[in-house]
């Protein structure tokens, strides 16, 4: 085969994983949100999942790769959780994983599951199972588990008591779950505690995970780590445990500042996605989710950025020539070896993402597209009165 053949082979190859990514949205970033300064209304916002749903179908429209957009309980509260299901399809999307909240309740000021008290434990469980029985409804396989819980002093609780609690929380939850379905544990340094978080880095997430066994996985939210961190290595090492059950992506500058994914560090993107490819993760098994909040960008557009950026790492990392990477790093030669990964990152591979969404049947350039689809002064005609959705806090 002629070189010139073998690079349209390798597009077409590329092309082919690229068009197959599966990116979910949340529902959270198309209501309003903010700091603990100020929440930023902005026109259009929906006012109710149903109107959530109809937003996230924009990015998909656009995208063709966000078919499934997370909900977050009780901000995405219905009557009838079946019938929202069915509005998802109609949209041409499907509702994915579920999100537990029991960070937002009064009793839940010295902890949640694990509280002192066995009153707001039994509470908190209490939601977590709700929120399974609303996965029935949905038809979701997966629950995503975030705690906030914490203390903000030395001595304010016993750590080692708060963990027998938490393991207590989850062995119930494990149990509960059905056939196919699955929980994902996020871990995250700090805050809302300031001084302990019960479950603060991978490796207490990886080691609850692995007491329960298999229907229990860790998510990898990007903006949760200490400064530093080198979290494709925490991805390496999941991956290759069978312990990585997805990503929230977003990015930071400083704390869980939850900007777009990509944002602040492209680069860093793009090794998480050549670790993710690297490791066998790149299936439809890793929850690939979004988890942002567009405090002052607007909301729709922000979500098709960002499912690009996603986009583009993927890409590049995709390009990665990994029988030269591997043929360095076995001679020990390590400036070849990097700029094997650095070649793939440096490559535009807007050009390719272009060609692939033409060949999608989408217009290649999805932010021009959606600007064009007059949908935002659309909702912000309609969307006059009412509640604008938020967090609710
Ligand atoms: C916590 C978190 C968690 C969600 C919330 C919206 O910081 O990342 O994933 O429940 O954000
Ligand atoms: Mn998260």
């Amino acid at each position: 085969m002629t070189e010139s053949g073998q690079r349209e082979s390798g597009k077409a190859l590329i092309k082919e994983e690229l068009r197959r990514q599966r990116i979910e949205t949340p529902s959270w970033a198309y209501g309003n949100s903010g700091t603990r300064f100020k929440v930023f209304a902005q026109q259009g916002v929906p006012r109710d999942p149903y109107e959530k749903l109809a937003d996230a179908a924009q990015v998909h429209r656009h995208t063709g790769v966000a078919p499934t957009v997370a909900l977050h309980i009780p901000w995405d509260k219905v009557d009838d959780y079946a019938d929202l299901a069915r509005h998802a399809s109609e949209l041409g999307v499907a509702i994915g994983a579920i999100n537990s909240n029991v960070f937002q309740d009064d009793d839940y000021k010295l902890g949640s599951v694990t509280h002192p008290d066995p009153a707001v434990r039994k509470k908190a469980l209490g939601h977590l199972l709700e929120c399974v029985d609303i996965m029935d409804q949905t038809g979701s396989d997966t629950l995503k588990l975030w705690f906030s819980d914490g203390t903000n002093y030395p001595g304010q609780d016993d750590i080692r008591a708060r963990q027998d609690r938490l393991a207590e929380a989850l062995a119930a939850v494990y149990e509960r779950l059905g056939e196919g379905q699955r929980f994902l544990l996020e871990y995250k340094l700090f805050e809302p505690a300031f001084y302990m978080t019960d479950l603060p880095d991978w490796g207490a997430a990886y080691a609850h995970c692995l007491k329960l066994g298999p229907k229990a996985q860790v998510v990898v939210d990007t903006g949760h780590h200490a400064p530093g961190t080198n979290i494709e290595f925490i991805v390496a090492f999941l991956l290759r445990e069978g312990k990585l059950g997805g990503f929230d992506f977003n990015s930071r500058f400083y704390a869980d500042d939850d900007l777009m994914v990509g944002a602040a560090d492209p680069f860093q993107l793009f090794r998480i996605m050549y670790e993710v490819i690297r490791g066998g993760g790149y299936t439809g098994e890793t929850a690939f989710m979004l988890d942002q909040c567009h405090n002052i960008e607007p909301k729709i557009p922000g979500q098709i950025r960002s499912v690009m950026n996603v986009q583009e790492a993927t890409a590049k990392a995709l390009l990665v020539d990994r029988d030269a990477l591997a043929a360095a790093q076995r001679e020990g030669d390590v400036l070849g070896a990097n700029a094997a990964l650095m070649d793939a990152y440096n490559t535009d591979v807007r050009p390719l993402l272009a060609e692939l969404r033409e060949e999608m049947g989408l217009d290649p350039d999805p932010m021009a597209a959606y600007a064009r689809s007059g949908y935002f002064e659309k909702i912000a005609a309609e969307r006059v009165g009412g509640a604008q959705a938020g967090w609710g806090a």
